[in-house]
């Protein structure tokens, strides 16, 4: 059966209560959207009044810790933004691997952690301008989602989700041409058949995320192997939003 596209709108670093109303907002349009998963990453400290107020939407997280707890001041734990409500969490984005040094091999801890607390993951990988001009995306992409992914997954399809975005398309307002697109997730796919086997790695989603809106989304997720977006920018607005999974559905 085909999967429904799946459309996660990560808030980044936005969001007080006052954003609440968006959600809500998100929620109630998601009702009568049921062909389209939709999931949001709010912050963490909105990770439970989020999940509180919203009934058909997936949340999730946009980070955890690989310790299960500890001395770690700042930080949360897997099991901690599951016990806020989150059922999935976002890890590797180029954020985090650029502005918090985030390594492969970190990510694939956290990974673990998360898996192991229950939730399933949102694996994002992606190459720079550099890599791309170069010729070396491809080379560089499938490199880092071997390098980060946990080891023994289990029940991949569901609980393992490829985001694939090009850290040039990111908040750029420009996103990757779908040939662009289909041509990585070709690759991914390919990848994902080789490491889970003919039937896990043919039903792993993978989605694009890169300055996806509601007048470049339908073409996109009609690209061969492109199963959902990764949202920033336009998921900060429940019109917006909701005017790309419309898009989609
Ligand atoms: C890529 C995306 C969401 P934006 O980071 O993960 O952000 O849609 O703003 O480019």
């Amino acid at each position: 059966m085909a999967q429904r596209p799946f459309i996660v709108g990560n808030w980044k670093m936005h969001g007080t209560r006052a954003m609440l109303s968006e959600a809500r907002a998100i929620d109630r349009a998601a009702q009568r959207l049921m062909q389209v998963e939709i999931a949001l990453a709010p912050p963490f400290t909105l990770i439970h009044p989020v999940r509180r107020e919203a009934e058909q939407i997936g949340v999730g997280a946009q980070d955890c810790h690989p310790a299960d707890g500890g001395a770690f001041t700042g930080d949360i734990s897997a099991a901690m933004v599951a016990d806020a409500g989150a059922g999935f969490v976002i890890l590797g984005h180029s954020e985090r691997r650029e502005t918090h040094g985030e390594k492969d091999k970190l990510i694939a801890e956290k990974g673990k952690a998360a898996l192991d607390a229950g939730l399933k993951l949102i694996l994002c990988c992606g190459e720079n301008q550099e890599k791309r001009d170069s010729g070396k995306a491809t080379d560089h992409v499938l490199r880092q989602i071997k390098a980060s992914l946990p080891a023994d997954i289990e029940d991949p399809v569901e609980r393992l989700t490829i985001a694939y975005e090009p850290i040039w398309a990111i908040g750029s307002g420009k996103a990757a041409s779908v040939e662009d697109i289909v041509e990585m997730h070709t690759a991914i796919r390919a990848f994902l058949v080789k490491t889970f086997g003919e039937e896990d790695g043919a039903g792993i989603r993978i989605i694009y995320g890169g300055s996806v809106n509601a007048e470049n989304a339908a073409e996109i997720i009609a690209g061969d192997e492109v199963g959902g977006a990764l949202v920033g920018g336009a998921s900060l607005s429940a019109e917006s939003f909701m005017n790309i999974v419309l898009a989609v559905q």
